[in-house]
């Protein structure tokens, strides 16, 4: 049993810092000022019985889906506790059709914050799991001025942090700022996150997949193989695979990241794209996965490279376990290959 450092997030984040001289201590602000959003969202997830905040408000996001009063609280909290940190420039929520600017009243800062207030939300009243979801880059328009939605739409290479929080059994806040994953789970107690999982690594091969099979009869061909494939028996490929998904992509990549797994929402006949959001999933997923030591592609290219060119444009996604992910790739290139013959 090891026993972890009795270390806060606030202390970790400041120590990761000083690793780089050149740090000047904003990025630790922002992180922490994000812990503290973190704390109250999950206070009133915590007491999601309570029929004054769960329900339907009635209204519908950009996407027309039906939005949650947790939904709105989450995004309304998340901009409370970050736009007068003296931080950010701008920020986008996955809540919110366009870019979120800094009032004027506040100091602009050199930070972009992206974020899914409350992802998974459709669970809230089956107390499913759900989180929150965030992504950090530097800003590239010039300093002093309001951040601009280029400074929006970087590559996912460009992240400086991204994280999520996962509401469950416990209040988990896990993120990577370039030196390695580190998991914290809040202490209700004293309303500390506090260090629980340290340099995570994701198993390089699992044993479980993740993706909606409701979907069968829209996928690709070569996937239709793949998933066919991991369900036959095979005890030296550790075959057939578990079947793992709660519909709530930061529970179930929360899984797969400590466990192992492949976590697949794919492009099908119906929607070309898929559909998780680029911006406010995937890349800050991508992020953590690969310096956790896993892999993240649309199927063929790294989501880290792909160029956004929306705020909310949709990406297919196969992220996890580095030898799984590469496998459904090769099983749909595959595919393809012998289509063109
Ligand atoms: P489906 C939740 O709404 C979400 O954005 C992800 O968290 C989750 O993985 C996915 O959608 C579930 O979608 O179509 O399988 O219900």
């Amino acid at each position: 049993m090891s026993i972890l450092k009795f270390m806060t997030l606030g202390r970790h984040i400041i120590e990761g810092e000083e690793m780089h001289p050149e740090a000047t201590g904003e990025l630790s602000k922002l992180l922490a000022d994000l812990s503290l959003a973190a704390k109250v969202i999950s206070l009133e997830v915590n007491k999601a019985g309570l029929a004054d905040i769960l329900g339907f408000t009635g209204d519908s996001n950009v996407h027309g889906e039906q939005v949650k009063k947790l939904d709105v609280y989450a995004h309304d909290m998340l901009i409370r506790a970050m736009d007068h940190g003296g931080h950010l420039c701008v920020m986008a929520s996955e809540e919110e059709e366009n870019i979120i600017h800094i009032p004027n009243r506040f100091k602009i800062g050199k930070y972009v914050l992206l974020f899914d207030p409350l992802d998974g939300s459709s669970n809230i009243d089956a107390n499913i799991s759900i989180g929150t979801i965030f992504s950090i880059y530097k800003r590239i328009t010039p300093e002093g001025k309001p951040g601009t939605l280029e400074d929006c739409l970087q590559q996912g290479t460009q992240q400086v942090a991204a994280g999520y929080v996962v509401y469950g059994s416990s209040t988990i806040l896990v993120y990577t700022a370039g030196h390695g994953v580190h998991g914290f789970t809040l202490d209700p107690a004293f309303g500390e996150f506090l260090l629980s999982h340290e340099y995570i690594q994701i198993p390089k091969k699992s044993k479980i997949y993740s993706i909606n099979e409701g979907n069968y009869k829209y996928w690709h061909p070569g996937l239709k193989k793949y998933i066919k494939y991991l369900q036959e028996e095979d005890k030296a490929s550790e075959r057939p695979y578990s079947s793992r998904y709660i519909g709530s992509m930061v529970a179930d990549n929360h899984r797969n990241l400590l466990y192992g797994g492949i976590f697949m929402y794919p492009a099908d006949s119906r929607n070309p794209k898929g559909k998780l959001r680029l911006m406010y999933e995937c890349d800050p997923f991508a992020f953590i996965i690969e310096a956790a030591g896993g892999r993240a592609t649309d199927g063929k290219k790294r989501i880290l490279e792909i160029q956004p060119q929306s705020l909310h444009e949709r990406t297919p996604v196969f992220m996890g376990s580095e030898e799984d992910v590469k496998m459904v790739e090769d099983f749909m290139a595959k595919e393809e290959a012998a289509e063109t013959k």
